[in-house]
């Protein structure tokens, strides 16, 4: 009798454990957070392209058929090999020729040490992007100091060389993620976009409704607004979620689009260690975010070079 009580008492617990899990609202946000509905992403796009861009095509390019394409693609084009007449150019630029583009996109990818999924990233992003009908352009920027990895500072870094370039816009992209969906447009929208809010490795859920970390595009007006990123993360963590606050403090509200267009495959690779300044996230205060960012960045270039398929920044933090 007392036995099969404690049995009523644990299955109890359970079933309301379980309950509390699933009915918590931040789970069903996590799994349905907010997004622009499909239909609505043309008004919200940022169009503008690179000061000094001219394309000899008269018809503009139209996006339709990128947004509403409904494929999927595999991640194991990374062992593959970029099509004959790819037309990309020296630096890792490239542009319609059918066309007249509506954006310039500045793809700026932190780096150090991982030639191989470089490779595969690079094979990958421009089959995926030369379909996009968009201008754009890949920045490799490469930490050659020994000092922990700053990954912050280093999109710091790529944003100033793509603003110098022209470019209006900036997806900031890490080197594991390949995105799925041909419809996850590289281009700005009005609002900064969390790009990456699908993928495997979090079995295609977001870990937190704030998360702003892995690919994210924000025009070069709004990370000049919030002076950038910080530059004092070294190690891994807690960077993006400063760039999160940065937004907040300066009432710049994150966008997304739907999850099934969001999908991202993570290249698997060893774990970094973690940073000292990663607990640290702070809420700024107004005028909080000046001091440290783009507007005190400091670092040595120690050589620039053009690849067929990438721009190549070297740098010493
Ligand atoms: C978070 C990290 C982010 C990272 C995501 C996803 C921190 C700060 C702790 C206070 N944040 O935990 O930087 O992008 O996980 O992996 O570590």
């Amino acid at each position: 009798m007392r036995n099969a009580c404690k049995k009523k008492v644990l299955y109890c617990g359970i079933i309301i454990i379980v309950l509390i899990i699933f009915l918590h609202p931040d789970m069903n946000a996590r799994r349905s957070y907010e997004y622009i509905e499909k239909e609505l992403i043309p008004d919200t796009l940022y169009e503008e392209t690179a000061v000094n861009f001219t394309s000899s095509a008269i018809l503009e390019c139209d996006y339709h058929d990128v947004l509403f394409d409904d494929t999927t693609l595999s991640d194991s084009l990374v062992d593959g090999d970029l099509i004959e007449g790819h037309r990309i150019r020296e630096g890792g630029e490239f542009s319609p020729s059918d066309c007249k583009p509506k954006f310039s996109t500045a793809v700026i990818v932190p780096y150090r040490d991982r030639a191989e999924q470089l490779r595969g990233f690079l094979v990958y992003m421009h089959m995926f992007l030369r379909r996009q009908s968009i201008h754009y352009r890949i920045f490799v920027v490469e930490q050659v100091d020994t000092r922990p990895f700053n990954r912050a500072k280093l999109l710091n870094i790529g944003a100033l060389a793509a603003m110098r370039a022209g470019y209006p816009c900036l997806v900031l992209h890490d080197v594991d993620l390949l995105p799925l969906r041909p419809a996850n447009l590289y281009a700005c929208t009005k609002c900064p976009r969390h790009m990456s809010s699908s993928i495997n490795k979090f079995r295609f859920v977001l870990p937190y409704l704030n998360l702003f970390g892995g690919a994210i595009a924000i025009t070069s007006h709004q990370y000049k607004t919030i002076n950038g990123m910080s530059n004092e993360y070294f190690g891994w963590g807690g960077e993006d979620d400063d760039l999160y606050a940065r937004m907040e403090s300066e009432e710049l509200k994150m966008c997304r689009f739907e999850p099934e267009n969001s999908r991202y495959h993570m290249m698997s690779h060893k774990s970094q260690h973690t940073g000292d300044r990663r607990k640290q996230v702070v809420k700024y205060e107004k005028n909080g975010i000046s001091d440290d960012g783009l507007k005190n960045l400091k670092y040595t270039e120690v050589a620039t070079v053009l690849h067929p398929l990438f721009t190549h920044i070297m740098v010493d933090l």
